[in-house]
């Protein structure tokens, strides 16, 4: 595997909507980027993605762009946006922009075009067909909800097609002038001098063009268009396509969102000659989830958790690089989603922290985790925003859940509980915002926010900048970064514990991640307390470490 630039990094998405508000509007802001820029630095952070500030009419938030060159007004200018680059430079920083390619919003020019003349030049950018016997051209649920295809307006037996919202009309990605104008625009980007691209929903772009129905999964009478995913072939011929034209020439960092990926393709995505720099690692997302829908979810186990990791990084090993997250903005939060509610403490979130942060990857934080910010309450539908939470508490109604009932079920899913304001301080709105914050401010603010936790000795904050540091500590940096990822005791309940076993150096990570109290046995020779995510006194005697509630702990041979 060769070594990249970018290894030994750590990075941070920003949700620009609810990062920083400095125009007092109740919407964050790029300026707000900018502000916060030595904050992050003092952090540790170096690279940075942040979700798409282009113009769009936030169907989706902003992943329904209507034009690929401008900045919406909620967020700035481009003169903001050129700001925000440079002084990103100064500091050794690195911005990453969000590029949704799959799909644009049916307020873009070129979808307007297509719905004035479908047999003209912009109909082919999307893809647009004849229904059959009055109905759409087959039975797809979209991500939202709903047929993937909707009637184009205007014309009685055409429809086009959406994997997502019905205002993000789907691009048609076999066209060559279509794939010619996204590499332009990616390049145009770049000549900015921005690093690089988080690449959305990209194993979309590649269809099976035959659209067959499948057996239906659920009372609406559609079916999940998953099984269309493994039949669609030939992905990789564009994504090539893309580096050589648009990546390439700019050494761009690129890191793919891909669920459904193929194991046996990893190579092809992050290997030395893979289409992308990095992919996510979802791993542990994936878990608990049910073809039902999310009021069928069942909570993750640390031994779930354990396996899945375990999996995903001795798949990855020696193939290439994953980012590691425990949540981002289409997720709950992290310490709210794998740790108990009635065991969620400081103590239990730094454990969470440490055991993110030493997995072998790219850590990559999302905003208001380094404070271990958690899922917000709604006390009703109305209190809801995200498209995706709406569906799914629609489909717990259907399946016969009461209100109240699927409101739980679903609240714990929420995409909302990340799209919450950064809590910076106790004042009101949590110093977001001065104005009406565009999402209520989650009501624990008060006890947990920037301010009171910077400088703080065992503050969940004060722990990621040790845990980041330690990755950037000359001594330790070849094992934390590059160490072999080698399972320690793995079939003791409870406990994650790994070696990261560099060429000099090897350190032990332990996780007692439990309520109660343990005694791990050790090799005798790891007999230093390098980390330690409580104020105890840790002792080692002969080979045996006592750990308490949710004790993290990093131990190195002496
Ligand atoms: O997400 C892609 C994706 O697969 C999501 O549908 C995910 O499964 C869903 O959010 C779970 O509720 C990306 C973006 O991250 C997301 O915010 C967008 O809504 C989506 O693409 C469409 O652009
Ligand atoms: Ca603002």
């Amino acid at each position: 595997m060769k070594k990249k630039w970018w290894h030994d990094k750590v990075a941070y998405q920003i949700y620009p909507k609810s990062f920083f508000d400095t125009n007092q509007d109740g919407i964050g802001d790029l300026r707000g980027i900018t502000e916060k820029l030595d904050y992050l630095k003092n952090l540790g952070i170096d690279i940075i993605w942040i979700s798409p500030v282009y113009q769009s009419p936030f169907v989706d938030q902003g992943y329904d762009i209507s034009d690929y060159y401008a900045i919406d007004p909620a967020f700035g200018t481009m003169e903001d946006m050129d700001r925000l680059i440079a002084e990103a430079k100064k500091r050794d920083m690195y911005i990453v922009m969000d590029l949704v390619v799959n799909h644009c919003s049916s307020q873009h020019e070129w979808f307007r075009k297509a719905v004035e003349d479908p047999h003209g030049k912009y109909g082919n950018y999307f893809y647009i067909k004849e229904g059959k016997d009055g109905n759409p051209p087959c039975n797809w649920r979209s991500y939202f909800g709903g047929s993937v295809w909707e009637k184009l307006p205007g014309h009685d037996n055409l429809y086009y097609l959406h994997l997502f919202a019905k205002e993000q009309p789907d691009l048609n990605w076999e066209n060559p002038e279509l794939r010619q104008e996204i590499y332009k625009m990616i390049r145009w980007w770049l000549e900015k001098g921005i690093a690089g691209f988080r690449l959305d929903a990209i194993i979309n772009i590649k269809k099976d063009l035959r659209f067959q129905s499948f057996p239906e999964d659920r009372e609406d009478g559609l079916s999940s268009f998953t099984c269309e995913l493994e039949q669609a072939e030939g992905i990789h011929e564009f994504l090539q396509e893309m580096k050589e034209e648009a990546f390439a020439p700019y050494n761009a960092f690129t890191i793919g969102e891909l669920f459904d990926y193929r194991p046996e393709e990893l190579e092809q995505y992050i290997g030395d000659d893979g289409c992308f720099e990095s992919i996510f690692d979802f791993s542990t997302h994936l878990l608990g989830s049910d073809p039902r829908g999310w009021y069928a979810f069942t909570p993750v186990t640390p031994e779930e958790y354990k396996k899945a990791v375990f999996d995903s990084k001795h798949r990855t090993w020696k193939t290439g690089f994953m980012a590691n997250i425990i949540e981002n903005h289409d997720e709950p939060r992290g310490v709210s989603h794998y740790i108990r509610e009635e065991d969620l403490n400081e103590i239990s979130k730094k454990m969470l922290a440490g055991i993110t942060m030493m997995q072998y990857g790219l850590p990559f934080l999302y905003q208001g985790q380094e404070i271990g910010m958690s899922n917000t309450v709604f006390s009703s539908i109305d209190e809801v925003d995200d498209i995706s939470t709406i569906d799914e508490y629609r489909n717990a109604r259907e399946q016969g859940l009461s209100e109240a009932e699927a409101l739980k079920a679903v609240a714990g899913q929420s995409r909302d509980n990340a799209r919450t304001p950064v809590q910076w301080d106790a004042s009101e709105n949590a110093g977001f915002t001065s104005a009406v914050p565009w999402r209520k401010v989650n009501p624990n603010y008060k006890e947990i926010n920037v301010a009171e936790q910077e400088g703080r000795p065992g503050s969940v904050l004060e722990f990621y900048k040790e845990l980041i540091r330690l990755r950037k500590n000359p001594v330790y940096q070849e094992a934390v970064v590059y160490g072999e990822e080698i399972p320690f005791r793995e079939s003791e309940e409870n406990l994650m514990a790994f070696y990261r076993k560099g060429r000099e150096k090897t350190l032990l990570v332990l996780a007692n991640w439990q309520r109660e109290s343990r005694t791990v046995e050790i090799p005798l020779e790891f007999d230093r307390v390098l980390v330690n995510n409580t104020a105890e006194n840790t002792e080692i005697e002969n080979g045996k470490v006592f750990m308490s509630s949710y004790q993290f702990l990093i131990l190195e041979k002496e």
